[in-house]
Order: C-alpha cells, then sequence, then structure tokens
C-alpha cells in the first residue's frame, strides 16, 4: 500500500497546515499517570565561534541551536541570531509524560553561505515509532534555511539523554549541534526515603538527590572546524581531537558560571568579534562547574557526544553509579548498581551518577570564590593528555576536568531551582 506524504504526516499527528492535532502517537498509553503539561520551546540554528584558549584571535567555527523567544517573527531571529552560535545547546528538562513541543528554525549560516544545510532535532536514545520527528533526514523531513519545524514528543521513560542534529551527523555533531535532555520521573514530588527529587522511578528513594548537574562530555578536532571555515574537505577517519571539553569548555572555563546570572565581562566567554554588551556575546553559556553544601547528594546526569571514550575520576568521592543508556540499573529486582573511582563512558552513551558531599574541612584543599570559602575536589579525565590546552601556554592543567567545591556552612547555598544552577 502506499501512503502520500501528506497522509504520512497526518498519521504522526500533523494537520494538513503542519499544525499538531493529535498527541499520544510516541507509543502505547502509559501506565502511569496522564500527561504532566505541555511544554513548549523555541531553538535556532546557526554558525558561530567558540572561545578556547590557545586560540585567542582565532576561534574555533562551529555550529549550533540557540532557545530563543517563541515571540519573535523568523525576520527577527535572523536579524538577532543569525551567526552566533553557541555551544553546548541548552539542557532540556521534562517530567515524563510530558507534552513536548520544539520548534526549530534553521537561520543559515554566516561564515559559509554556500552551505545551504538543513538541520533537524533528534532525541538520543527514545523509542520513536514516527520516524518525523526522530529528525534522521533520510526517513523523515529536514528544515531548510529561512524554514521552521515543530517536532511533537511525549516522553515515557525517564533518564538521562542527549541530543543533536542528524544532519550530516558527523560534522554537524561535531561541530557543536549537541545538548544534554534529560527526563525526571513521574516519582519526582512525592517523598520517599527522605528525598523528594530522583533520577529514576525507583520506588524506595535509592536514586534520590539534593542537586542534579548536566554535563555533556565532547572533544573538539581543528581540522573539522578549520576546514568548515574555510571552505576544505575534512576526512573524518583522520579523526585526532585537540580539545577535550565538558559543556563545550576546557578547564578552568569549566568553572565559570552560567550566562543566567549577570557576569561581569571577565567572568564570560565571549566570542571574538563581540563587545559583551549582552548574552549573545556568551559562546559557550553552560558551566560544569558543581556547587554543593556539606551531605548534599549530587546527581551527574552525563552523556558523551563525542567520538572518543573517556574515563572521568572524581578522586576523594565514591562515586555510585545507578542509571546507564536511560535505563535505571536494577534488573528483575536485583540491584546492578555499581561504585567507582572511574567511570567509562563511549560516544554516545549516558550515565547517573551518584554522589555524596563531604563534611567541610578547613584543612583540606580549597579555595574561595565570590559566593564563599569551598573545599574542592576534581571531576576529571583520568588521561592526562585530555588535561591540556592544546596550544596554551598557561601553566596548570586544562582539557577535560572541572571542581566541585563542598562550601563551608558558614554560607550555604539555597535550595537548587533548576539543573547545574550555579551561585556567585
Ligand atoms: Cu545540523
Amino acid at each position: 500500500m502506499s501512503t502520500t506524504r501528506r497522509e504520512s504526516l497526518r498519521a504522526a499527528g500533523w494537520g494538513a497546515a503542519g499544525t499538531i492535532t493529535a498527541a499520544g502517537f510516541l507509543g502505547p498509553p502509559s501506565a502511569g499517570p496522564a500527561a504532566a503539561a505541555t511544554s513548549a520551546l523555541c531553538l535556532i540554528t546557526t554558525d558561530g565561534y567558540l572561545t578556547v584558549p590557545g586560540r585567542e584571535g582565532n576561534p574555533l567555527y562551529i555550529f549550533g541551536f540557540v532557545p530563543v523567544s517563541p515571540t519573535l517573527s523568523i525576520a527577527q531571529l535572523v536579524s538577532t541570531y543569525k551567526g552566533h552560535a553557541k555551544h553546548t545547546a541548552p539542557t532540556l528538562d521534562f517530567l515524563q509524560n510530558d507534552d513536548v513541543k520544539i520548534t526549530l528554525t534553521n537561520l543559515g549560516l554566516v561564515q559559509r553561505p554556500d552551505l545551504t544545510d538543513s538541520h533537524t532535532v533528534h532525541w538520543h536514545g527514545f523509542d520513536l515509532p514516527t520516524p518525523l520527528n526522530d529528525g534522521v533526514p533520510e526517513v523523515s523531513v529536514a528544515v531548510p534555511i529561512a524554514k521552521q519545524l515543530t517536532y511533537f514528543y511525549r516522553p515515557h521513560r525517564e533518564g538521562t539523554y542527549m541530543y543533536h542534529c542528524h544532519f550530516e551527523d558527523v560534522e554537524h555533531v561535531q561541530m557543536g549541534m549537541t545538548g544534554v535532555l534529560f527526563v525526571r520521573p513521574q516519582q519526582d514530588g512525592t517523598s520517599i526515603g527522605g528525598f523528594t527529587r530522583f533520577a529514576y522511578n525507583d520506588g524506595d528513594g535509592s536514586t534520590g538527590y539534593h542537586r542534579h548537574f548536566a554535563i555533556l562530555l565532547d572533544e573538539l578536532w581543528r581540522d573539522f572546524h578549520d576546514g568548515d571555515r574555510d571552505i576544505q574537505e575534512t576526512i573524518p577517519t583522520d579523526y585526532d581531537p585537540q580539545w577535550f571539553t565538558l559543556n563545550g569548555r576546557v578547564y578552568p572555563q569549566t568553572v565559570l558560571p552560567n550566562d543566567s546570572v549577570s557576569l561581569p565581562a571577565e567572568m564570560r566567554i565571549a566570542t571574538p568579534n563581540q563587545n559583551y554588551d549582552g548574552a549573545l556575546d556568551y559562546s559557550q553559556p553552560n558551566s560544569a562547574l558543581i556547587q554543593l553544601n556539606p551531605g548534599d547528594r549530587a546527581l551527574l546526569r552525563l552523556a558523551n557526544l563525542g567520538y572518543q571514550q573517556h574515563s572521568m575520576q572524581l578522586p576523594g568521592i565514591p562515586m555510585h553509579v545507578v542509571g546507564q543508556d536511560a535505563s535505571l540499573l536494577r534488573t528483575g529486582g536485583v540491584d546492578t548498581s555499581y561504585w567507582t573511582d572511574t567511570l567509562y563512558l563511549g560516544p554516545g552513551e549516558a550515565r547517573d551518577v551518584l554522589f555524596d558531599a563531604p563534611p567541610y574541612d578547613a584543612a583540606r584543599p580549597s579555595g574561595s570564590d565570590t559566593w564563599g570559602a569551598y573545599n574542592v575536589y576534581f571531576f576529571k579525565n583520568r588521561d592526562w593528555r585530555k588535561l591540556q590546552n592544546f596550544g596554551s601556554t598557561a601553566p596548570g592543567p586544562g582539557g577535560m576536568m572541572t571542581e566541585v567545591r563542598v562550601y563551608s556552612p558558614a554560607r550555604p547555598l539555597p535550595a537548587q531551582t533548576v539543573v547545574s544552577q550555579t551561585y556567585v
């Protein structure tokens, strides 16, 4: 039986005008509570530049997603955002069974007007019965320049995932069109085992946490970025990255705050041709800093969208791995979670890791920032070759490393209201 494109779009919940007419086509009805809410958000795609130590005055060309207001027209989006890509993409936070609409607008490229690439959104690791919303262009649609498409999802399974553009994906993923996505369990908001927030519907509070942090592991290969900028072909099998990133930043960029707080110019990671006069100037908006009070249980939501395996350590604090690839580590009622001091994470993989902040001890290695005095622990790659910033002459470690700061009780952190919140 043949099906026209219009019929298949309608079957996937799309009306003739491209509006959503039906919900719940992502899978069989969930046994859980009804859909909690509708989340609608808008992303644009464009190009831009990323700041890394060692490339001062010569930043890395990137593609990226940027969150934007739904009230802007395509013309307004172009005039405001074209050429201002950021990396990483915003962390997406949904509740299990939420209805989610994501409108993607492709603004095109400033550096490469000859490159008329489309883009898509692909939720990596989800079961999606309709290819239309899966963002794989060979079996669906992609979004050409100056066009918009609204994707629809109802995530039935909680956990930590990731998302990326799937158009010429080996290139576009490396160029920066990547971010973390997670689904909170329906169990959130109930009180189990002393917690009210959980990584999974565990039934016993074993995945409860006080603060959570979303961190994307990635690498940056100079040739791909410079080649795209200079209209040169790049051979992906020659992949040999120079920088190793957490949320698109290398240490010590990783410990700078989010751009959602008002920052003095010297604390921003600016694009080179900008003048620090607004949020648009901030090329790497997502902090990888982990700020905790003593006794806090932290959840690390980790995803790897690089092309190499990474092994991460947190010396001084044992790590409890409770989730893997958006699945609770429990098989047939048997707890298969594990404790480790070295966490292995392959390309396209995710982990949910719990750890407890130790008591504050003034005798331990410590520092102070604008919030207060803290003990410092390093969450870092165990491979020293990934702890340096290629081309930089600055002393000290770089690369895939961030800090866990456990603050003095003299000035406790307030309760976390959003994932990866930073306090200055
Ligand atoms: Cu793309």
